[in-house]
């Protein structure tokens, strides 16, 4: 069957963006919007995105979440950047529906500080029936009192090495303290995304009782009653809002969450929202919403042992190690071979633990199995903690990759390389690890 095709083109470049009266910032970002344009896509679309680089350095888009082949995951590893002045056009299936976003995966602490990211929904026709659609990306900004993007001391460097750089200029969708407005009576379905750098994010309403319709891979088996979730750098989480009555006035608002930084943890208002006339609804959410196949139980053997620490550092003071390596490289895994991976983090400190182009299922934590069950592509390891997940190498061979989604933790060395292998082929990137394949 041939795919319906989807065309899009992002240009990236440096503009002028208001995030509220009076405060412009030298934004860099995709078609002179912060963030870029929402990407749309029905689930088996083939997309096609051609991106064009206008900034002064070479740039290069990762497409998180979606399970893609290795050569389009949009990372240094796995194509050459694009050059300032060139294009590269992305190309694959969409095969899954959810909410997912892309961004730039090269000087990203930087590139993602000025803006360069966006929203990549795909749709189903099975998705449960709502008013009202909104995506809400997640960010803040450290601006010097000019607006400016700055580096700062040396002190400050390394407490953002250290915190991962976290600001006071809080956004939504690119703006400061914007009013959302909802009709009352209706229920809408609210699709947010962490964008920020190192920011964790406990989304609350002010109390107001909320339903999680989806995580990072798509929809739940059923919707879970919440009146708060975390959503740590990366991660997604769709929630049904409402129905709420004429009036109503409550802010979007980020309670108070201490992953051990110099910052102070507090309670931080993103928005507010304004409950309009009401409206009749058409919404319908079905009480099981699919079927999750699990893919492991929660004493299944672990294949893998991946260890998230920090070391001292001669140069940098401190350093982000994956199995006390830094920017590691890990063992390949096999086509077809399920993956029970337990992820400790030996440090103080917490760290979102991203997997590129496949989705994980937690079986436990800390001993514990999760409340409930579904995919994700990026989950949060608390101090001193483990992390249990299984996931399925399908027939992607090539070369991913996972990471600290804290970008400076990123940068600072907290990632590995490794390879899918399809056993009958072997390995494609032999000449970049050091151990043999039969
Ligand atoms: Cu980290």
């Amino acid at each position: 069957m041939q795919a319906n095709k989807v065309y899009y083109e992002l240009t990236a470049s440096e503009f002028d963006w208001t995030i509220s009266d009076g405060n412009k910032i030298k934004a860099w970002g995709f078609n002179n919007q912060l963030p870029g344009p929402v990407l749309k896509a029905k689930k088996g679309d083939l997309l096609i995105v051609k991106v064009k680089n206008e900034l002064s350095e070479p740039t290069v888009i990762h497409w998180h979440g979606i399970r893609l082949p290795a050569t389009m995951d949009g990372t240094a590893e796995t194509q050459k950047l694009i050059q300032p002045g060139e294009s590269f056009e992305y190309r694959f299936v969409v095969p899954d529906a959810g909410s997912f976003w892309y961004h730039s995966h090269h000087n990203e602490k930087w590139q993602m500080e000025k803006g360069m990211y966006g929203a990549l929904i795909v749709e189903d026709e099975k998705d449960p029936f709502v008013d009202a659609e909104k995506v809400f990306m997640i960010d803040d900004m450290k601006l010097s009192p000019e607006n400016q993007f700055k580096k700062g001391n040396f002190f400050q460097r390394w407490a953002e090495r250290h915190d991962g750089r976290q600001g006071h200029t809080l956004l939504i969708n690119g703006k400061e303290q914007p009013t959302i407005n909802m009709n009352a009576g209706q229920t809408e379905r609210w699709r947010f995304i962490n964008s920020s750098s190192a920011r964790y994010f406990r989304l609350h309403l002010e109390g107001k009782p909320f339903r999680i319709l989806a995580t990072d891979g798509g929809l739940l088996e059923q919707p879970v009653d919440a009146t708060e979730i975390l959503l740590t750098p990366g991660e997604r989480v769709d929630i049904l809002a409402g129905p709420f009555t004429e009036g109503e006035k409550f802010s979007i608002q980020s309670l108070p969450y201490n992953r051990t930084t110099f910052l102070k943890p507090k309670r931080e208002v993103f928005a507010t929202v304004v409950v309009k006339k009401a409206k009749p609804t058409k919404s319908s959410v079905p009480r099981i919403l699919r079927k999750i196949q699990p893919l492991a139980t929660i004493d299944a053997a672990i294949t893998r042992k991946v260890k998230l620490s920090v070391g001292p550092s001669l140069r940098h003071g401190i350093d982000f190690l994956v199995n006390d390596q830094l920017h590691s490289n890990d063992k390949p895994v096999n086509v077809g071979e399920l993956q029970v991976w337990e992820v400790s983090n030996a440090s103080l400190m917490d760290h979102p633990f991203h997997l590129h182009g496949f989705f994980f299922q937690v079986l436990e934590i800390n001993g514990k199995a999760p409340a409930y069950l579904s995919w994700k592509d990026t989950v949060n390891v608390t101090p001193r903690s483990k992390v249990k997940i299984a996931w399925m190498p399908d027939n992607r061979p090539g070369l991913w990759m996972y990471h600290c989604h804290i970008l400076e933790h990123h940068e600072a060395g907290m990632m590995a390389n490794f390879e899918v292998v399809d056993p009958l082929v072997g390995e494609k990137h032999a000449g970049q690890h050091h151990h043999c394949h039969s």
